[in-house]
């Protein structure tokens, strides 16, 4: 079957499944595209113990029906697929213990949270199988969407593929303030996308050979929260999506077919300065972003989302036929005041190496036992990536939460104004950001900067540093 691809754009791409080739008997198939209402990651409940919220998540094998005619083998959070959303408020206490009930070993990392290195869940951070560990965190950061995924060395990549990763949701008085939509599942719908290749039995085919390695391993099969092609209803008012790319390599160019516009009011780590209309915009893996879109005057209308660089619709978007709910967006939203570029004490330069067969940062592999920078506590500096590869590698910082300050020496683009801890550097490219970093990380639980395209991060395109006081 050929999947819907985005008429506007012309030219007919085929997304042809590569398993139905090889088969003979094609018992597999792709579900009917939109065929499948969006399912919306449930929030992960707590207990409160002594004023801490304790949760308790478990990484499980599962199996989970993408297709037609096949049980996926796949890994998940308290589930088969992908995990629940834990929602917490700035100043919370909290304490998470996460078992491993793979038969393998895997780490669990807070991407996007600003927590000691020994809460980080990096690579040194290992839990065995039918163990569990513990993170403690004080959240003290800006409302943002953050989400959780393994991070054990070499295996990364194809963990996530299997499915483990989760969103994490932080409130804070100005989200509480600010008048955007925020009833979660119903105006206020999280959308993790990620793309997944299956072999001829309908098993995921995680990593073939170097070629994989060196682009990344991406899929023609869309998911988002874990669903195919899927569908879903909204009223005719406004709705905020809470994007994640969750995907190993992909980056998609987000849109609606028909050029529909909408607002961005948030990026990784905090909301914008205020809202940012758009088209369609660059979401590279790992990074988030939240965005508006007022479907007030579009009551019984149908309309796709998907991304335009693949040309290809991910999702249908069923305004229903009831009366609409007009409503105008907040004109700020909120400015970060505490990045000052004369603040910066301190310059460190990381160059993103790409050759035949070989990914490294500053000319050097990721190795476990080697620290490669010694950073202070609660001190500003300027880290200048440099990108000389002529592909796009987007560059994670653990820890932190960064101001992006210039891009070849050019300001950087209006959506990317607000905190952020993963930039896409693209090829030839020099992009300057902001760090400051208020925990300290150990050398035996450092944390770590990697290029967020999985495979490379896996391959060696990461280094380690500690932060101390
Ligand atoms: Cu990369």
């Amino acid at each position: 079957m050929k999947r819907r691809n985005f008429i506007k754009f012309g030219s007919v791409l085929m997304a042809g499944s590569l398993y139905a080739k090889k088969t003979n008997k094609n018992i597999i198939s792709f579900k009917e595209q939109f065929s499948e209402a969006l399912v919306v990651p449930p929030l992960a409940s707590y207990e409160v113990k002594n004023g801490t919220k304790v949760f308790n998540l478990n990484v499980q094998k599962g199996k989970t029906s993408f297709l037609n005619g096949a049980l996926t083998d796949t890994y998940g959070v308290n589930g088969s697929f992908l995990g629940p959303t834990i929602r917490v408020q700035n100043r919370d206490k909290i304490l998470i213990h996460v078992k491993n009930s793979l038969d393998e070993i895997t780490t669990l990392h807070w991407h996007g949270l600003k927590v000691k290195g020994s809460s980080d869940g990096g690579p040194h951070s290992v839990i065995k199988p039918n163990t569990s560990w513990s993170a403690d965190i004080d959240i003290n950061q800006r409302a943002c969407v953050a989400w959780y995924h393994p991070h054990a060395m070499h295996k990364t990549g194809e963990q996530v593929f299997k499915g483990i990763a989760g969103l994490f949701i932080i409130d804070d008085e100005d989200s509480k303030k600010l008048a955007l939509p925020k009833e979660y599942g119903i105006d206020d719908i999280p959308l993790v996308i990620q793309d997944r290749r299956f072999d001829n039995t309908g098993q995921f085919m995680y990593k073939q050979g170097m070629h994989d390695t060196m682009m990344g391993v991406t899929g023609n099969v869309h998911l988002i929260n874990g669903i195919s092609d899927p569908f879903v209803e909204v009223e005719p008012k406004a709705i905020r999506f809470r994007i994640l790319n969750g995907a190993n390599a992909r980056i998609y160019n987000l849109t609606f077919e028909d050029g529909h516009e909408f607002y961005q009011v948030a990026g990784d780590s905090s909301f914008l300065p205020k809202p940012v209309k758009l088209k369609n915009f660059i979401l590279a893996p790992g990074e988030r972003a939240e965005i508006i879109v007022d479907f007030s005057k579009l009551a019984g209308k149908t309309l796709f989302w998907g991304d335009a660089i693949n040309k290809r619709a991910l999702m249908k978007v069923i305004v229903k036929n009831t009366k609409p709910s007009p409503s105008t967006l907040p004109k700020t939203l909120l400015h970060v005041n505490d990045y000052d570029n004369a603040k910066a004490v301190n310059k460190r330069v990381f160059e993103l190496n790409m050759r035949m067969g070989w990914l490294g940062i500053n000319g050097k592999q990721m190795a476990m036992d080697r620290i490669d920078e010694v950073v202070k506590k609660d001190t500003f500096e300027i880290w200048e990536i440099k990108n000389p590869s002529p592909r796009p590698h987007p560059f994670h910082v653990h820890g932190t939460a960064f101001k992006i300050i210039s891009r070849n020496g050019q300001k950087p683009l209006s959506n990317e104004l607000g905190l952020k801890d993963t930039v896409l550097v693209y090829g030839r490219e020099t992009v300057q950001i902001m760090v400051v970093f208020n925990h300290e990380a150990s050398k035996n639980r450092p944390y770590m900067y990697h290029c967020h395209i999985l495979e490379h991060e896996d391959a060696g395109m990461m280094g380690q540093f500690v932060v101390e006081a």
